[in-house]
Order: C-alpha cells, then sequence, then structure tokens
C-alpha cells in the first residue's frame, strides 16, 4: 500500500470534495481517498497505481493539479 498526496486547486464546497473522492475511488487499485478542503489536497491510498494516473482522474473532472 502507498500513499500520495495531491494538491488540487478548485474545491471548495463539499461536492467538490465528494466529486474529487469519486473520481479517484473509481480507479481500480484505489483503496481510499479522502479530500481535505482547508489543505487544497487529496489524499490516497492505493496499490500499484501511478500518480499520472491519479492526476489524470483529478483533471477530467475539471479541477486542475499545479504542475510540480
Ligand atoms: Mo460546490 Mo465545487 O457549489 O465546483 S461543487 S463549489
Amino acid at each position: 500500500m502507498k500513499e500520495t498526496t495531491i494538491p488540487v486547486i478548485g474545491m471548495t464546497c463539499n461536492h467538490c470534495k465528494a466529486s474529487v473522492e469519486s473520481a479517484l475511488n473509481e480507479l481500480d487499485g484505489v483503496t481510499n481517498a479522502t479530500v481535505s478542503l482547508a489543505d487544497n489536497n487529496v489524499t490516497v491510498t492505493h496499490e500499484d497505481v501511478t500518480t499520472e494516473r491519479l492526476v489524470d482522474a483529478i483533471e477530467e473532472i475539471g479541477y486542475d493539479v499545479p504542475s510540480a
């Protein structure tokens, strides 16, 4: 099990939180995704899933991940 925290721009309410969590939880290999609105990030526990795949899922539903 790995844990990856990804910064996310544009989440302001609890529906944003739920949308991002759902998009990530739907991916194969993701065990849990929890958004912190206060910290503007999402922490994902997962098996062998690339960070790129997680970022793509977030961007596909309209939120931005700042480039490293
Ligand atoms: Mo809440 Mo998020 O009304 O885009 S769903 S701000």
